[in-house]
C-alpha cells in the first residue's frame, strides 16, 4: 500500500496545550521506518500550517477558535482528497480531534457513502447548544452528521458528510447529558465500555464493521488515543479511567485490517507534554501498524 502521512499540529479544538506536538511525537516514535518494514511505501508530506492559539482571538465562547479550525479543515480536506485521488492511503496525525472535520470531509468527498468507526472515550457529538466547554473537538462527529453550527457542517460546501446509521462509536465512557440525547435522537451506534465488557471486543468489532460498512462502503477509522485506559496512554488531554486494554485495542486494529475495508485513518489527541517518555506516541505507532496489516504470525 502507498501511504500518505499528513501531520496536523492542531490544538485549537481542546483546552490543554501539548496536543500540537502529537504528530512529531508519533513520527519520532519511528512510524515511517516501521511502516516501510511492513512493506508499505510512505510519502510524508509534513505538517499542514495551523495557527498558534496565542495569535488568534477565541471568538464565540460556545465555539472557541471556530474560524481557524474551519480554515484548517478546508485545507486538510483538500490534501486528503488529493491523496486518495493519487491512490494513497491518507494517514492523518493530530493534533486534537477537531482535525477529523477536515480528514473525514476529504474522504467523504471521494468515498460516498462513507462509514466511520470512532474509537474514543467520548462521542464528540455535542453542538454549540449542548457543549459544556465550547471546545470544538467535542462537536466534530455531530458536525459531520450535519448537526450544529453551519460553518462546521458545511466544510467543502456540502452537508452531511455521514449518515448516522453508518457511524459507530466504540469505547465511550464520558458523555454529556445533551450529547446523550442527540446520540439517541439520531440513532448513532454506540458501543460503550460496558458493551465491550459484556460482549467482548471481537463481537463489538464484528458488529461495528457490519454497521459502518452496511452498503459495502469504505470505512474511515478515527482513533482517539484517550479511548485507551490511561495506564496505557497517559499522554492525552482528557484521560478517563476504565478504557481499552492494550490487547483490546490491538484486536480491534487487527480485525479492521482483516476486514480490508479501511480507506483512511486518523490518530489524535496524543499530548506529548503530558506523556511519559513518549509511551502514548509509541503505542499509537503500534496500533497504526496493526491496523495497516502487521501480524503476530
Ligand atoms: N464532552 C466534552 C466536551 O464536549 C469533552 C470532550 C472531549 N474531549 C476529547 N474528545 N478528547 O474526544 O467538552
Ligand atoms: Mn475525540
Ligand atoms: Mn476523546
Ligand atoms: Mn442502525
Amino acid at each position: 500500500m502507498n501511504i500518505r502521512i499528513i501531520g496536523v499540529p492542531m490544538d485549537l479544538g481542546a483546552d490543554r496545550r501539548g496536543v500540537d506536538f502529537g504528530a512529531s511525537a508519533i513520527r519520532y516514535a519511528g512510524l515511517s521506518d516501521q511502516l516501510r518494514r511492513l512493506g508499505h511505501s510512505v510519502h510524508d508530506i509534513g505538517n499542514i500550517v495551523v495557527p498558534q492559539p496565542e495569535s488568534q482571538p477565541i471568538g464565540n465562547p460556545h465555539l472557541k477558535y471556530l474560524d481557524p479550525i474551519v480554515q484548517v479543515a478546508e485545507d486538510l480536506a483538500q490534501q486528503v482528497a488529493d491523496a486518495l485521488r493519487s491512490n494513497e492511503f491518507p494517514l492523518i496525525l493530530g493534533g486534537d480531534h477537531s482535525i477529523a472535520l477536515g480528514s473525514i470531509s476529504g474522504v467523504a468527498s471521494v468515498h460516498r457513502p462513507l462509514g466511520v468507526i470512532w474509537i474514543d472515550a467520548h462521542a464528540d457529538f455535542n453542538t454549540e447548544e449542548t457543549t459544556p466547554s465550547g471546545n470544538i473537538h467535542g462537536m466534530i462527529l455531530a458536525a459531520l452528521a450535519g448537526l450544529g453550527n453551519e460553518r462546521l457542517t458545511h466544510v467543502g460546501g456540502w452537508t452531511p458528510k455521514l449518515n448516522p446509521d453508518n457511524i459507530v462509536v466504540i469505547g465511550a465512557r464520558d458523555l454529556d447529558p445533551g450529547e446523550q440525547a442527540l446520540l439517541r435522537a439520531h440513532h448513532v451506534h454506540v458501543f460503550t465500555m460496558s458493551s465491550i465488557d459484556q460482549y467482548g471486543m471481537p463481537e463489538v468489532l464484528r458488529q461495528a464493521i457490519e454497521l459502518a460498512g452496511r452498503q459495502g462502503q469504505g470505512i474511515h477509522l478515527s482513533m482517539d488515543m484517550d479511548s485507551m485506559d490511561p495506564r496505557e496512554a497517559p499522554g492525552v488531554g482528557t484521560p478517563v479511567r476504565g478504557g481499552l486494554s492494550y490487547r483490546e485495542a490491538h484486536l480491534a486494529m487487527e480485525m479492521l485490517a482483516d476486514s480490508q475495508r479501511l480507506v483512511s485513518m486518523d490518530v489524535v489527541e496524543v499530548n506529548s507534554i503530558l506523556d511519559q517518555e513518549n509511551a502514548t506516541a509509541r503505542l499509537a505507532v503500534e496500533l497504526i501498524l496493526s491496523a495497516l496489516g502487521k501480524k503476530i504470525l
